[in-house]
């Protein structure tokens, strides 16, 4: 029998990297269909089979419409997380840049470390990437973090995304 695991995830990076437009693609495998009315700050489910770990994972993925401005809302988003993708899009650098500052806010709101996995995204847009393959996954190595290269629009490893996160927390909840 496979294992059944629960987690709560994070979507986590600056505005308009696609945090929104991955979970769509993951959950019901659209794109760009009202859902910034549809997910707003609320949460989305998806059950995931995970291959190799013979677990089936339910996931229940929180983003968020833009930075909260409440510490009350900040901290009811971050609890009870088991881990996040840190997303950012290849076409600017300051969303690369600014990766730091979302690894130390979930640090200090939640007080633990959980398991990340990097997401350069919009790799579909190859004339205006700015931030290329080797500085990411430096930067995911240097954190420990797992690094995947995403595509929301084409859908191009939107899933493995979240199932390497799915790993890394199975993993995790086993130490
Ligand atoms: P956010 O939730 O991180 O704020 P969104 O970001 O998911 O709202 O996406 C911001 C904009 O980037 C949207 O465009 C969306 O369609 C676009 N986008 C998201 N992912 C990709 C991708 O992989 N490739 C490309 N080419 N575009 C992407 P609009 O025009 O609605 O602002
Ligand atoms: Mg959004």
């Amino acid at each position: 029998m496979p294992a059944d695991y629960r987690f709560k995830i994070v979507m986590l990076g600056d505005g308009a990297v696609g945090k929104t437009a991955l979970t769509l693609r993951f959950t019901e495998d659209h794109f760009d269909v009202d859902y910034k009315r549809t997910i707003g700050s609320d949460f989305a489910v998806k059950r995931v089979a995970v291959p190799g770990l013979d677990a089936n994972v339910t996931l229940q993925i929180w983003d968020l419409a833009g930075q909260p401005r409440f510490e009350s809302v900040r901290q009811s988003f971050y609890r009870g997380a088991r881990g996040g993708l840190l997303v950012y899009d290849v076409t600017r650098r300051r969303t690369f840049i600014n990766l730091d500052r979302w690894i130390d806010e979930a640090y200090q709101s939640m007080g633990a470390k959980i398991p990340f996995v990097i997401v350069a995204n919009k790799v579909d847009l190859t004339d205006s990437r700015i931030v290329m393959t080797d500085e990411g996954r430096e930067f995911a190595e240097k954190h420990g973090y797992l690094y995947v290269e995403s595509s929301a629009l084409t859908g191009e490893n939107v899933e493995e995304a979240y199932v390497a996160l799915c790993k890394a927390m199975i993993e995790s909840s086993k130490m």
